[in-house]
This record gives C-alpha cells, structure tokens and sequence, in this order.
C-alpha cells in the first residue's frame, strides 16, 4: 500500500482529486507489460513527452493541454506511432477517475514513469482540460525527426522555448525504452538498462564506438563492441553539436547535475501551453514514490 499517504494533494478551484491515488493507480499498471522490457514506463513518458511536445511558442498552440492525440488526425501523425498502447493501458485509470482530464492523467503518467523508474521528483500541477473537438489537433511535423542532425533538433525544440541545456536534459530520457521497428522503423535500445532512469544515455553515446547499422531499415547506430545498443541520427546529433556536445559531457560525469536539470526541463514541457493563473505555484505537488518506499 501507499505507507506515504500523508502527502496531501492539492484542491485546484472547485475540482478536488486525490491525485496521489490516481498516482497509485498508474504505478500499479507499470508492470501489467508482458513484451519490451516488461514496463509500460518508457511508453508513458513518450505519450508525456508528444502530447505535450507540440508546443508553438509563437501561436502559442498544442501543448499538453487539450490531449488532442485521441483525435485523429494526431493519433495517426507518424511520430506518434505505437502510442495507442498506452492510451489504450491508461484507460482503466481513466474509467476509476471520470473527474480527471486525459491531459492532466497522460502528463502525470508522465511524472509517475520518470519517479518509478527511479528519475528525480517531477512538480506537477494539474488542471489541464481536455479539447473536445478533433479541430484543434495539432498540425503533424512539430515533433522530431529522428533521421537528422543537429539544426533541426534545435529549430523543433527552440520553437518550444527549450535552450541548448534543456534540450540535452531532455533527450536523456533516452536512457529508457527502446525503438520499435513496427512503430518507428528503428530498433533496439539505448541503454542496458532500459526501465531505470540514469545518465547512461550520456555515457553510451560518448563512450562507445557507434557504426552505421548495416540492414535493410531506416539509418541509424549500432555500438561496435556488443552490437545491442543503438543510436538514432538526432542523438548522433548530440556530440555533432558543439553546444550540444558540452552538456552530454557535464551529464555523463554528473548525474546528479542532469536529475535536476531534466525534472526542471520535464517539469516546463508539461506546463507548456497550459493556462495557468499565476497562483498555481504553491499548489505545486510532489507526488510521492508509491513503489520505490515499499
Ligand atoms: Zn524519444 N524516441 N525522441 N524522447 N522516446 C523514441 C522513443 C522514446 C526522438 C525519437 O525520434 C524517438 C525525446 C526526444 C526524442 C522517449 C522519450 C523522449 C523513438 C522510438 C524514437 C524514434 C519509438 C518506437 O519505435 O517505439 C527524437 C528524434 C527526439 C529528439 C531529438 C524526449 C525529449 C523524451 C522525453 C522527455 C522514450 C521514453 C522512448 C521509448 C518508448 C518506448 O516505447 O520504449
């Protein structure tokens, strides 16, 4: 059982949700996985990460707000090929708490993949509501293409409002999951760790010798020496990049360093778009580790 139950959560106007339970609840679905790595927490943080990742700073449209992904034509936008899955596994949440939006229970699915999978605590603030029209769909192409390199990962990302630092905090997350050959094309993981949350993204690219991957997909990386791990050419991006290059150093040798730069970039792209009072700030929530404390 959830032995923190202290943590009081936060009343948002008229609406209140016990939203600790409602983490409970997604940290009791993680493992209800029988393929990949037998965790549905990559999944989660990746259906966070394109719900809210649509975010133009100039028109100051998608963001996480909206969960407009459950509308075609979003759902059948390439990038977000395979997130059926966990649309589809947070359902169930969804039917035991009618009150909350999808918006704010896919950004806290978000929260509860990063903590559970051991990453740092992640503020979360909910009161994001749910479009109902598939009108306000984001247009397709504001998310990266993994196919290539440094100048467009920064022109997706600074269109967001991301800087240079944040945009390598980001990208991090990396170390969890793995790539899909029947959703994205590519294939294989990152890390050897795949359902923990670390810095080896950062050591991997860094340390080991990455070839072309010689087979009939899409292009991608292959670590020479084990031949089991993979890099995408937006990763590959990364060390290109001097700018870039500078933080996957700083956060290969500090991992500390990288926890409390990525909860503070993850913490921004979910609060992306979302309007917001300006009160919110001492509703901020810090929703407990359920599993990690048992
Ligand atoms: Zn990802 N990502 N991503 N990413 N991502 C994949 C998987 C995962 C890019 C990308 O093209 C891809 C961020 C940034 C970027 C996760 C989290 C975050 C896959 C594989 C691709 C192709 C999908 C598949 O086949 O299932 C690119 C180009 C990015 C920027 C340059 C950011 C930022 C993330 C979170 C903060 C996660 C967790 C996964 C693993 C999903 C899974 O099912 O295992």
């Amino acid at each position: 059982s959830a032995a923190n139950s202290s943590e009081v959560s936060p009343t948002i106007a008229n609406e209140t949700l016990d939203y600790q339970k409602i983490y409970n609840q997604i940290a009791d679905i993680l493992e209800d996985n029988d393929w990949d790595d037998g965790s549905n927490g990559p999944i989660f943080l990746r259906l966070a990460w394109h719900a809210a990742g649509t975010y133009d700073k100039e028109s100051k449209t998608g963001g996480s707000n909206g969960a407009t992904m459950r509308f075609a034509p979003e759902s059948d936008h390439g990038a977000n090929a395979g997130l059926k899955h966990a649309r589809d596994k947070l359902e169930s949440v969804k039917q035991k708490n009618p009150a909350i939006s999808y918006s704010d229970l896919w950004s806290l699915a978000g929260v509860v993949a990063n903590q559970e999978m051991g990453g740092p605590t992640i503020p979360w603030i909910p009161g994001r509501k749910d479009a109902d029209v598939a009108t306000a769909c984001s247009p397709d192409g504001r998310l990266p293409d993994a196919s290539q390199g440094p100048s467009h990962v920064r022109d997706i990302f600074y269109r967001m409002g991301f800087d240079d630092r944040e945009i390598v905090a980001l990208v991090g997350a990396h170390a969890l999951g793995r790539c899909h050959t029947d959703r994205s094309g590519y294939h294989g993981p990152w890390t050897f760790s795949p359902t923990t949350f670390t810095n080896s993204f950062f050591k991997e690219l860094l340390d080991r010798k990455w070839v072309d991957k010689k087979w009939k997909g899409p292009k991608q990386f292959v670590d020479k020496e084990s031949g089991d791990l993979m890099m995408l050419p937006a990763d590959m991006a990364l060390l290109q990049d001097k700018n870039f290059k500078v933080w996957v150093e700083k956060y290969a040798k500090d991992e500390e360093l990288f926890c409390k730069d990525f909860a503070a970039a993850f913490h921004k792209l979910e609060e992306l778009g979302v309007p917001r009072s300006g009160n919110e700030k001492n509703l901020y929530s810090k929703q407990q580790i359920y599993y990690n404390e048992l």
